[in-house]
């Protein structure tokens, strides 16, 4: 009997919310105002699109379909230029080693983001081989809280949505995977992720025979 085991990635494997944060603060004040870091929690697994609808909320701006584009663009070439220098020393803590125990268990494994940007980025810190199936921003139509990314990733290992388990950082991604029907694992902070049916701060907190504690039917 197999389990699947969906990851997302910005904030659970590795932690690029830095990154974001940076390329949409450098936005932010060349259209003149302010954005903190309170306020980059309310990105977390949010599509690009959807970040910068937030964005230009928070500013007051008002904007044509043009300049949202550009905007949309100038992020994004500003945020690859962060990441480009990812390497391995990037991966957040004990992610090889879930990785490499559900691999020994032939468990599948699937990417779940909202990202465009994932393939370069598990390129970059050398974790790609370890997916069986990717499903990244370019594949969904509907983000995250809806259930799309994470249903369409359990399609594809060929599974059911009740043999699937998600690890997520964000509130809309664990809603998403709650109404996939998953099993849902947050990852950080217990307050702030009470959607989860377990948290755990990180990695290092999930040992193996809590992973193996999945895989009973
Ligand atoms: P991109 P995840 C999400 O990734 C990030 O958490 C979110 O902050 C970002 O806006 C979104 O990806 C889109 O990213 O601009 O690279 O397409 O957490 O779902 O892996
Ligand atoms: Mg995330």
């Amino acid at each position: 009997n197999k389990k699947g085991f969906i990851f997302d990635l910005d904030g659970v494997i590795v932690d690029t919310a830095k990154y974001h944060y940076l390329a949409w603060k450098k936005l932010a004040s060349k259209l003149g105002f302010e954005f903190t870091l309170e306020q980059n929690e309310l990105f977390k697994g949010v599509s690009r699109k959807r970040c910068l609808e937030i964005l230009l909320d928070i500013g007051g701006i008002k904007w044509s379909h043009e300049q949202f584009e550009a905007w949309m663009t100038a992020k994004n070439e500003d945020y690859l230029a962060q990441i480009e220098e990812m390497d391995e020393s990037e991966i957040l803590p004990d992610v090889q080693r879930v990785l490499q125990h559900l691999k020994a268990k032939e468990m599948p494994i699937a990417l779940g983001s909202a990202s465009k940007n994932a393939i370069p980025i598990l390129k970059k810190v050398k974790l790609l081989d370890f997916f069986d199936v990717v499903v990244d921003g370019n594949q969904v139509s509907k983000a995250k809280p809806d259930p799309e990314v994470f249903l369409i990733a359990a399609k594809k290992m060929g599974l059911t949505a009740n043999d699937c388990v998600v690890f997520e950082d964000a509130v809309a991604g664990l809603q998403a995977a709650n109404k996939a029907g998953m099993i849902s694992i947050g990852i950080g902070d217990a307050k702030v992720l009470f959607d989860a049916q377990y948290v755990f701060s990180n990695f290092t907190e999930m040992d193996n025979s809590f992973l193996n504690s999945l895989l009973i039917p």
